[in-house]
């Protein structure tokens, strides 16, 4: 098979470059190793920045998500029973969140692929890029599990959109690369639940017995987590047990409730934060997860993705209409920027809101001083209010 850009993975990195692609007139072919069941229901971000909004519409990907998408305005960061609103517009000059599952941005963006894009395939598992420092790389892969029948894909460029345990990375020589990596002692345990949120926006609580979020998928279905020890087992946590520890860490000095309902899902996510330099070596780019990593505290991961293949996708059809490779060679630099800057807000976010276990009496204490600044402090304020919304794309 032969195509312009071979894409290994249809996660959200993945799929929108084909979109991107496909609407600049630049063909693709996308492997997935995995089912399309799998992908559209694979539990993972719930945020979406104003800049990943305005792609996905401009993709012809937003009907559903303007239908069903909650646009948000602000969060709530909750600590010592204390409630602080951060009013995103009022601090970034109007600019907002939209709550809308990475799964039901999967499930668009397959769906018009599908329909009218180009060669999606699933379960193909891409085994290896090879070339990638001539002008024809090649993606080695095998379909739908044909043991011993491996097929080849030539490419003029290769994107690896294939996630941190994808294949792609491992194309670039170790010599050329850097690897920046931080792990933590917890993790979050996740739930999806059936009752309706039980606070119209985003809850962040910082609590001596550790961090815990109030996220949502719909008017009836809640997203929570824990902080949890790293290495928990999500099913060593009875229902009532989680309930009862979300309760605590929610506390507040008024009224304020958490409903309970029905547990439909519940997972352990490790945090890690990592970034892979460079994300381009000769005809291959990497993109998304498959390059850098970060803690879902600051909801950077899906926005990073999106960032990556927008800035690929412009500087190839820069290369296309302008005959310059100046983008494509910028590539690396241009994403880095704003990755290191997605790490910062997430590093600084995580230190923030979680507890670590062996954590002092004096860092507790500069935890409060540092949430206590920014519920008192515009400038503060404004700066997680600008990070949360999003850095600019390019
Ligand atoms: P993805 O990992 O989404 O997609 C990579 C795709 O490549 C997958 O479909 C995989 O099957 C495929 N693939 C891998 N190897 C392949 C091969 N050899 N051949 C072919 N295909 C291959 N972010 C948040 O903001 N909030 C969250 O709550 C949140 N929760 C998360 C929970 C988990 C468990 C994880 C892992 C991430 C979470 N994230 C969260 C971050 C998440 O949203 C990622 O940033 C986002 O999925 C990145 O998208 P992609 O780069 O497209 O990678
Ligand atoms: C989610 O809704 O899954 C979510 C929201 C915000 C985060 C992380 C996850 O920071």
């Amino acid at each position: 098979m032969r195509t312009t850009v071979g894409i290994i993975g249809a996660g959200p990195a993945g799929l929108l470059l084909a979109r991107l692609l496909h609407d600049a007139g630049i063909d693709s072919v996308v492997l997935e190793s995995r089912d399309r069941a799998y992908v559209e229901h694979r539990q993972r971000a719930g945020i979406l920045e104003q800049g990943t909004v305005d792609v996905l519409r401009e993709v012809g990907a937003g009907a559903r998500m303007d239908r069903e998408g909650l646009r948000h305005d602000g969060i709530e960061l909750r600590f010592a029973k204390r409630r602080h609103r951060v009013d995103f517009p009022a601090l970034t000059g109007g600019r907002s969140v939209m709550v809308y599952a990475q799964t039901e941005v999967c499930k668009d963006l397959i769906a018009l692929q599908l329909a009218e894009g180009g060669p999606l395939f699933f379960e193909a598992e891409a085994l290896a890029v090879e070339d990638a420092d001539s002008d024809r790389p090649r993606v080695r892969f095998r379909h739908e599990g044909r043991e011993g029948r491996e097929d080849v894909l030539e490419c003029d460029y290769v994107v690896g959109c294939d996630g941190f345990w994808g294949v792609a990375r491992k194309a670039i020589p170790s010599r050329l690369t850097q690897v920046f990596e931080r792990t933590y002692p917890f993790g979050w345990l996740g739930i999806l639940a059936d009752v309706p949120p039980s606070h119209d926006e985003l809850v962040y609580a910082r609590h001596d017995r550790g961090f815990a979020l109030l996220s949502m998928r719909s008017p009836s279905v809640s997203r929570l987590y824990l902080q949890v020890p790293e290495g928990t087992d999500a099913d060593s946590w009875s229902d009532d047990a989680i309930w009862a520890e979300l309760e605590r860490r929610f506390e507040t000095a008024d009224d304020w409730r958490l409903a309970r309902g029905p547990i439909t899902q519940k997972s352990v996510t490790p945090m890690r934060s990592y970034v892979h330099e460079p994300m381009r070596y000769g005809r291959l780019f990497l993109a998304g997860d498959a390059a850098h990593i970060v803690p879902p505290t600051g909801a950077k991961g899906l926005n990073l993705a999106v960032g990556d293949v927008v800035t690929f996708a412009r500087a190839l059809t820069h290369e296309r209409d302008k005959g310059s490779t100046e983008l494509l060679d910028t590539y690396s630099a241009t994403c880095l920027r704003r990755v290191w800057q997605a790490e910062r807000f997430s590093y600084d976010m995580t230190s923030l809101l979680h507890r670590a276990p062996d954590a002092s009496a004096f860092e507790d204490r500069l935890q409060l001083a540092r949430l206590e600044r920014i519920a008192s402090s515009r400038a503060a304020e404004t700066d997680l209010a600008e990070a949360y919304t999003g850095f600019p794309f390019g």
